[in-house]
């Protein structure tokens, strides 16, 4: 039989037994111990199915989701922040699975009103400023406490942060310097920030654990990752820094055009569920989540004490508001050694 045949013979058989199982493939934008732990879970209670899953930053699944826009090989999205989820939902990439979020917060019930049910938040975790407390003492290195000490010449060369174009979490970070301080001040910011940085990573978590192992001094990440590294002994300190920061909800998708949207669904209801969520904890992750009835780990960063942000979701996870503020990213800061 050749390849078309094969698919079709799969298709028939999928829809004679009216079962999703089989095949669900997973793009997984969240740490890899955490996809490991979810997509296990998953295949527990379901023992018909395997999960694919590939992990890929928030902003290489959103340049994917649209070269495949037409021919998807993903069938459902888990995890990263949520405006690249936001902006494949506008650009009709994702579709909404009608699943029950009745006992989601309101953070969360938000982003699926904003994209028409087709991002739904599954965790929120505010962005924040790391630095190893070796690293700084050794060189004799007052901590930073704000946003603006980064721009100081004390931090040349100890400074990492991911890439916006890759990196969900910088691009948060991007838009949440612009809401503090407008445009054109924020570019002003980030160049001056970037005068002290010493590589944009890929990976939004990469910088904190770089910082971890001494080989930053500093880094901008999620607070909940640099609380997960402290709590494993490294000597990281984590800021909140002085003048407000921003946050994020992280999301599930389902992608348009998927060829399991069931098995997608039955992935977006298991993510959902208050006892799924309460385990991020047992793998490190203290984001908060979004079902009201799920644990909040103790380590979780209260995002209450924290001075956060009046977050604009819906103008920051447009399509036109990002690629401009990329636009003016790569134009105004850049970065000297992008990676591949
Ligand atoms: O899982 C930890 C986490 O910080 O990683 C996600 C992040 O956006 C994915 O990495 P990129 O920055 O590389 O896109 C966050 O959503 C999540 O909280």
């Amino acid at each position: 039989m050749n390849k078309l045949g094969m698919i079709s013979a799969t298709a028939l058989l999928v829809s004679a037994t009216g079962a999703w199982a089989d095949e669900v493939s997973l793009v997984c934008s969240a740490q890899p111990e955490w996809c490991e732990m979810m997509v296990a879970a998953f295949e527990a209670e379901n023992p018909d199915t395997d999960v694919l899953m590939v992990r890929k930053s928030t902003g290489e699944t959103l340049a994917q989701i649209r070269a495949e826009a037409g021919n998807p090989k993903i069938d459902v999205w888990w995890g990263g922040t949520g405006d690249p989820h936001l902006i494949a939902a506008e650009e009709g990439l994702t579709q909404a699975s009608g699943v029950d979020t009745s006992e989601l917060l309101g953070w969360s019930q938000n982003m699926a009103e904003i994209s028409q049910g087709r991002a739904i938040g599954i965790y929120a975790g505010a962005l924040g400023i790391a630095y190893n407390t070796e690293t700084l003492a050794g060189r004799d290195i007052a901590a930073p406490e704000c946003w603006a000490d980064l721009e100081d010449p004390r931090f040349a060369g100890e400074i990492q942060v991911a890439n916006p174009n890759s990196s969900g979490t910088a691009y948060t970070e991007l838009a949440t310097f612009v809401q503090l301080f407008g445009e054109d001040e924020a570019m002003k910011k980030l160049a001056a920030i970037g005068a002290n940085i010493n590589s944009y990573t890929k990976s939004g978590s990469a910088p904190s654990r770089a910082a971890a192992r001494g080989e930053t001094g500093v880094s901008i990440g999620f607070m909940h990752d640099m609380v997960n590294l402290a709590s494993q002994g490294f000597p990281l300190a984590v800021v909140a820094p002085c003048e407000g920061t921003g946050y994020e909800v992280g999301a599930v998708s389902v992608i348009e055009g998927a060829r399991n949207f069931e098995g997608a669904k039955a992935w977006v209801e298991f993510a959902l569920r208050a006892d799924i969520q309460s385990k991020a904890q047992d793998v490190g992750q203290f984001q908060v989540p979004s079902n009201s009835n799920a644990q909040v780990a103790p380590e979780s960063p209260d995002l209450a004490s924290i001075k956060l942000i009046d977050y604009d979701f819906a103008t920051y996870g447009s399509s036109e508001t990002r690629s401009r503020l990329l636009a003016r990213w790569d134009a105004e800061v850049g970065d000297p050694n992008p990676q591949q």
